[in-house]
C-alpha cells in the first residue's frame, strides 16, 4: 500500500516578533515540497491553507501579550486540520508559519492519537524550548508559548480549553541554546527530557536521539516532530527571524531526520519559523526540503546493499 501525507499550509506569523513566516508555506511550495514527496512515491494531498477571520483585539493581565485574538483563532482552526489530516494520512506536514501554530496542531495530533489508544509523544528541534505561559513571556510573541500550553500548564485561560494534553514526561527537546528564567524553571519542576548542545557536543545527536525513540516504541507511542528553523545553525538556514549562534550542523540534521525516518514511528510534522523575507536565493525552503525528504526515506546510499561483501 502507498503511503500517504496530507499537507496544509499555516500562514501565521502573529506570533513572532518578525514579520514574514506567513509566505512561509508558498516558499515550501516553491521549493517544491508537494513534488519532492510524491517523487518519493508517496501518495500526497495538499489542502491548500488554512485561514482566519480578522480579530479584535483583546487585551491580557500581562501588558507584553500581543496578537492574542489571533492565536486564540488559529489554534481553534488548526486543531481540527491538524486532527482530520493526522486521522486521513500517514505522515501530514504541517507547513508554517510561526512556532504558535504548534499550540493548534499538536492538541489536534494528540486527539488522533488519543483516538487510536497510543501516547503522543513530542520531539521539539528547536533553539528554544517555548515554555512560556501568558503570565511569564516578557516579549509577548506567543510563539515562545506552545509547549507549556500543549503540556496543560496553568496561566492559559486566554488560549482554548486543552482537550488532549502531551504530558511532559513525553517530550524531548534537542538543540536547546537559549532559555529563559521561567522557562528553566519548569523543566527543572517537570524533569523535561531537555538535550542542549553542550549535550550534543559531548555524546554526537544519536545517543539521545535513540533513547527517546526507545521511550516512544516501548509505549506503543505515537510521534510529533517540530522542527523550528532556527534548530538549524544560521550559516546554513538564515530564513529565521531568531537566529540563535551554534546550532545543528547540515549533517546532524540529516543524521537525525533519517534516524527518525528508521524509527518508523513519526506520525506528523511541523515545518515552523520559515521567514522567506530573510531567506537568501531559497536556500534555507531548500534545506527543509531535502530534510523533510530524508524523513519521508531519501537515502544517499541503500544501507542494506551498500556493503563491499
Ligand atoms: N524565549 C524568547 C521569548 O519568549 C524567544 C522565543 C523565540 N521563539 C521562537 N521559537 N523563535 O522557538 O521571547
Ligand atoms: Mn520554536
Ligand atoms: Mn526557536
Ligand atoms: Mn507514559
Amino acid at each position: 500500500m502507498m503511503k500517504s501525507t496530507v499537507l496544509f499550509g499555516v500562514p501565521v506569523e502573529t506570533g513572532a516578533s518578525q514579520r514574514g513566516c506567513l509566505m512561509g508555506p508558498a516558499s515550501l511550495r516553491t521549493a517544491g515540497l508537494p513534488q519532492t514527496l510524491s517523487a518519493l512515491g508517496w501518495s500526497v494531498e495538499d489542502r491548500g491553507d488554512v485561514q482566519i477571520a480578522p480579530q479584535e483585539i483583546t487585551a491580557h493581565a500581562n501588558p507584553a501579550v500581543h496578537n492574542l485574538s489571533e492565536t486564540r483563532a488559529w489554534i481553534e482552526a488548526l486543531e481540527p486540520a491538524a486532527y482530520a489530516a493526522a486521522r486521513d494520512s500517514d505522515l501530514p506536514v504541517f507547513m508554517g508559519g510561526d512556532h504558535s501554530m504548534s499550540a493548534g496542531t499538536v492538541p489536534g495530533v494528540a486527539r488522533r492519537a488519543a483516538e487510536e489508544g497510543r501516547p503522543l509523544f513530542v520531539l521539539w528541534l528547536d533553539a528554544h524550548p517555548d515554555l512560556h505561559t501568558l503570565d511569564t513571556t516578557e516579549s509577548g510573541n506567543l510563539h515562545g508559548t506552545p509547549v507549556a500550553y500543549f503540556t496543560g500548564q496553568a496561566g492559559f485561560e486566554a488560549y482554548p480549553a486543552l482537550t488532549n494534553a502531551v504530558a511532559p514526561e513525553h517530550m524531548c527537546f534537542i538543540g536547546i541554546r537559549s532559555v529563559d528564567p521561567a522557562e528553566q524553571d519548569r523543566i527543572q519542576r517537570f524533569e523535561m527530557d531537555v538535550q542542549d548542545m553542550r549535550a550534543i557536543d559531548e555524546t554526537g545527536v544519536l545517543v539521545p536521539l535513540r533513547a527517546f525513540l526507545e521511550r516512544v516504541r516501548a509505549a506503543n507511542g505515537r510521534l510529533h516532530v517540530s522542527f523550528d528553523v532556527d534548530f538549524l545553525d544560521p550559516g546554513i538556514a538564515p530564513a529565521v527571524g531568531t537566529t540563535v549562534p551554534g546550532g545543528a550542523t547540515f549533517r546532524e540534521a540529516h543524521l537525525i531526520m533519517e534516524t527518525l525516518c528508521d524509527s518508523g514511528l513519526v506520525g506528523s510534522l511541523d515545518l515552523v519559523e520559515l521567514n522567506p523575507f530573510l531567506d537568501e536565493r531559497g536556500r534555507t525552503a531548500k534545506l527543509l526540503c531535502d530534510l523533510t525528504a530524508s524523513l519521508f526515506g531519501r537515502r544517499v546510499l541503500d544501507r542494506m546493499t551498500r556493503s563491499f561483501g
